[in-house]
């Protein structure tokens, strides 16, 4: 070989080793066989050598550049190979290592005592019935006996919904169902007896205060089917109470009211006591839920003979049972997305709702 491209040869081959990366050795590789590299150099000066030596020079120059190909190449894959074998043994994964603690969501209060609700009356064989939030004027107060006299038909607490259709402003109105009851209404219509179903959900009324909300939840109840006495909702309410505060001797009293939809109508107060807000004893009464034997005149609105079939009915409120059993003084943070509160009072989504909760 002759000696300049020998020399080339020998200094590839010493840059080459000394090239310690990728980096380093990409570097050689564009100073010899780039477009301004030694080699490139070279072979564009072919044109000048002397025609009885150009043969011989330009095999020479193209048995180098292959050499040279072959020894940067082969540098390259121990470069690749080296690089590859620091990165295994710097990466190392510890499986054992315990995992970081992922933040965890929590169901709102609310969300966990309809839950429970449903639990507890899914193991007495009830079944959720649900419907719609825009009711019809009928559905909400006409098929529960409640006349167009009655206050709570008054424009303070319902909200209407402006007329559309094809009479012009003169249909029924529609509302913002003011309880779960039309969701009774329709599993009545929808199904012949026997039927025991729970309607939970939002409802609506046109007051905002400390203790009112503008949207809030309940959960009625209804059986009807023949011969259902007085005596069937008051072990039905007994159990669920028992159930839902977790205290097997709460005590529970029944008292006389009026709601337009049941007669009788009762009342339902447990024992607590008035000083330190605890449940279950001390002598005093808390109401807590509203009941009655569903009046003879809705069973007939929505097609059922009272003669045949009879009934009872409860509702109670959502955030008011929650608020009791946890202790919870306000109504208004149960609407305010405060990250604190929800922490403080969210239920674990992985713990399964029990029938028996507790306070
Ligand atoms: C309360 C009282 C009550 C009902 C709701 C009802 C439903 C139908 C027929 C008869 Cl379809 N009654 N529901 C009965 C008595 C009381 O709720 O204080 N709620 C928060």
């Amino acid at each position: 070989m002759q000696n300049d491209l020998l020399a080339l040869k020998t200094e590839t081959d010493a840059a080459l080793a000394a090239a310690a990366d990728l980096r380093a050795w990409d570097a050689v590789r564009v100073a010899v066989l780039g477009r301004n590299g030694r080699l490139t150099g070279l072979l564009k000066e072919l044109g000048k050598t002397p025609p009885e030596q150009r043969r011989e020079r330009g095999a020479a120059l193209n048995r180098l550049k292959d050499d040279l190909a072959v020894a940067i190449e082969a540098r390259r894959t121990a470069l690749e190979a080296s690089e590859l074998d620091a990165r295994l043994a710097e990466e190392k994964l510890d499986v054992t290592l315990p995992p970081r603690p992922a933040p965890q969501g929590l169901i709102h209060p609310i969300s966990r005592t309809e839950e429970e609700i449903a639990a507890i009356f899914g193991a007495m064989g009830f079944s959720i019935a649900e419907g719609p939030d825009i009711e019809s004027d009928w559905h909400n107060f006409g098929a529960l006996n409640i006349p167009a006299h009655h206050p709570a038909r008054a424009d303070h607490d319902t909200f209407y919904l402006p007329p559309i259709g094809p009479l012009g402003g003169n249909e029924p109105p529609r509302v913002l169902r003011t309880h779960t009851s039309p969701v009774q209404i329709r599993s009545m219509l929808a199904a012949p007896p026997p039927l025991r179903v729970i309607a939970i959900g939002r409802t609506y009324r046109a007051d905002h205060d400390a203790t009112h909300s503008p949207m809030f939840h309940q959960c009625e109840g209804l059986v009807v089917d023949r011969d259902i006495t007085l005596g069937h909702l008051k072990g039905c309410l007994i159990d669920f109470l028992r159930a839902f505060f977790g205290i097997s001797g709460l005590p529970v009293r029944f008292r006389a009211s009026y709601f337009p939809f049941t007669e009788p109508s009762m009342e339902v107060d447990i024992g607590w006591n008035r000083r330190t807000g605890e449940l279950g004893a001390g002598g005093d009464w808390l109401e807590i839920l509203g009941s009655g034997m569903v009046h003879p005149r809705v069973l007939a609105n929505c097609g059922l003979d009272p003669r045949e079939w009879q009934g009872f009915a409860f509702g109670m409120g959502v955030e008011r049972v929650t608020m009791l059993k946890h202790g919870i003084s306000d109504l208004r943070p149960f609407f305010e997305s405060d990250i604190r509160w929800l922490r403080h009072y969210g239920a674990n989504p992985l713990a399964p709702v029990m029938l028996h909760e507790g306070v």
